[in-house]
């Protein structure tokens, strides 16, 4: 089954949206296979942005995503990578509808509250930067009814 990364950026913890977005996916109808909070190092940030290297934002962007704790995950589902970009909403926050995540919590582009792999390959390297392959679970939700 397809599978992505997806991070609730420092702006998104801080202001108390991990339960939300969460929530978003889990209602979607993905399932969530890993996460944790965590601090992002320096090192794990340029490899991560790697690709943005040579942009003028770069030194703003590894500092911001450094800032503090985020959310990392790590998502299943059929079609879940464009799925997820398209929960997400444009990258800038000016052209994300409404009813997206950034359409409806961000405002600016260097505080748009989550980051979503943009490709199966991204996807793949991501994973494999943020997640040891322990800590990733395949489970079936329909075998343990524990509502009852
Ligand atoms: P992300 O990687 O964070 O999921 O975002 P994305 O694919 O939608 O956008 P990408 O082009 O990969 O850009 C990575 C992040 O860099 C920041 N950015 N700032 N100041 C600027 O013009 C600018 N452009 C991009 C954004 O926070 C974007 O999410
Ligand atoms: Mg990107």
């Amino acid at each position: 089954m397809e599978k992505t990364f997806l991070m609730v950026k420092p702006d998104g913890v801080q202001r108390n949206l991990i339960g939300e977005i969460v929530g978003r996916f889990e209602r979607k109808g993905f399932q969530l296979v890993g996460a944790k909070l965590m601090l992002i190092s320096n090192e794990l940030a340029e490899q991560h942005y790697g690709e943005h290297k040579e942009r003028p934002f770069f030194g703003e962007l590894v500092d911001f995503i450094t800032s503090g704790p985020v959310f990392a995950m790590v998502w299943e589902g059929e079609n879940v990578i464009a799925a997820a970009r398209q929960m997400m909403g444009a990258t800038n926050p000016k052209d994300s509808q409404p009813g997206t995540i950034r359409g409806d919590f961000a405002v600016i582009v260097g505080k748009n509250i989550i980051h979503g792999s943009d490709s199966a390959a991204s996807a793949e390297r991501e994973i494999a930067l943020f997640f040891k392959e322990e800590e990733l679970l395949s489970y079936n939700k329909l075998i343990n009814n524990w509502a009852y």
